[in-house]
């Protein structure tokens, strides 16, 4: 599934985030929360970013230009050099432009081997593509992750959107986000935004880049016209 990315002063599609899903003959729908743990642990996560990978980046053939792809990596995925050389080959190879495209991490990926994850995010940024740190200000966030990361894109995590209307503290830690952001020339996305109220307390904040059910919820290839067209 694909889920836009959108600015929400200029009402433009930024980027589409894709999604996985997974519809199981014997359990139906299965949540992504249970099977990308269960994928990471069997050691399939990485032939399962392969794939949708592949899927993806034939799927962007069809996107306006202006429109990148944002796509999930995992723990498995950015400590093994094996795994980065097969995204940076796919990327190579697939006929859009890798700069059209951002990774997102989340810190729980990068904190098993920092040292090892900082070389192959090197390598990802060498084809051109970009690096967001996704779910920002959950599990360990830390600054130094933002000192010692070339990232293009911080993700604030949804927990701080919630309550964005009537928690001081949360309109504070996103305002400070938002300028931390702005100073050291990240761009700046918040996730999660699902009412009208919430969309106004984050423009006033100094945020455009956003995500969340109010914009789209996930959609599945088949809905990426219509989805285009929405905010043509
Ligand atoms: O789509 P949903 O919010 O239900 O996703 C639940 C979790 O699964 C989120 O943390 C999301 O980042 C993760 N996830 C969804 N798709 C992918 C994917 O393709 N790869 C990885 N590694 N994680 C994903
Ligand atoms: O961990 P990550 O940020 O990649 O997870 C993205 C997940 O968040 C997706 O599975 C998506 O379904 C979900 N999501 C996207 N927008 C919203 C929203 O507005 N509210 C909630 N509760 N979840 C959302
Ligand atoms: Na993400
Ligand atoms: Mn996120």
């Amino acid at each position: 599934m694909f889920q836009p990315v959108v600015d929400m002063v200029e009402g433009r599609i930024l980027a589409l985030e894709c999604l996985a899903r997974w519809t199981s003959p014997a359990l139906g729908s299965v949540s992504p929360a249970i099977f990308i743990p269960t994928a990471e642990r069997t050691g399939l996560i990485t032939p399962i970013t392969l794939v949708m990978l592949d899927k993806a980046l034939a799927a962007m053939r069809a996107w306006p230009p202006s429109i990148r792809l944002s796509f999930n990596l995992s723990s498995n995925d950015i400590t093994s050099q094996v795994a980065v050389l097969r995204i940076v080959a796919l990327l190579t190879t697939s006929g859009v432009s890798p700069s059209r495209v951002i990774f997102e991490l989340t810190e729980t990926a990068l904190l098993h081997d920092f040292g090892t994850a900082r070389a192959n995010i090197a390598l990802i940024k060498a084809t051109g593509a970009q690096i967001a740190l996704d779910d920002f200000g959950t599990g360990y966030s830390s600054l130094s992750h933002i000192q010692n990361l070339p990232l293009n894109k911080l993700k604030i995590d949804r927990r701080f959107v919630v309550d964005i209307e009537t928690n001081e503290t949360s309109r504070m830690i996103v305002r400070s986000l938002v300028a931390l952001c702005h100073g050291i020339g990240v761009d700046c996305i918040v996730e999660g935004v699902e009412t009208e109220g919430q969309a106004r307390a984050l423009g006033s904040l100094g945020c455009s880049a956003v995500q969340g059910y109010l914009y789209a919820r996930p959609v599945a290839v088949e809905g990426i016209p219509g989805l285009l067209d929405r905010f043509a």
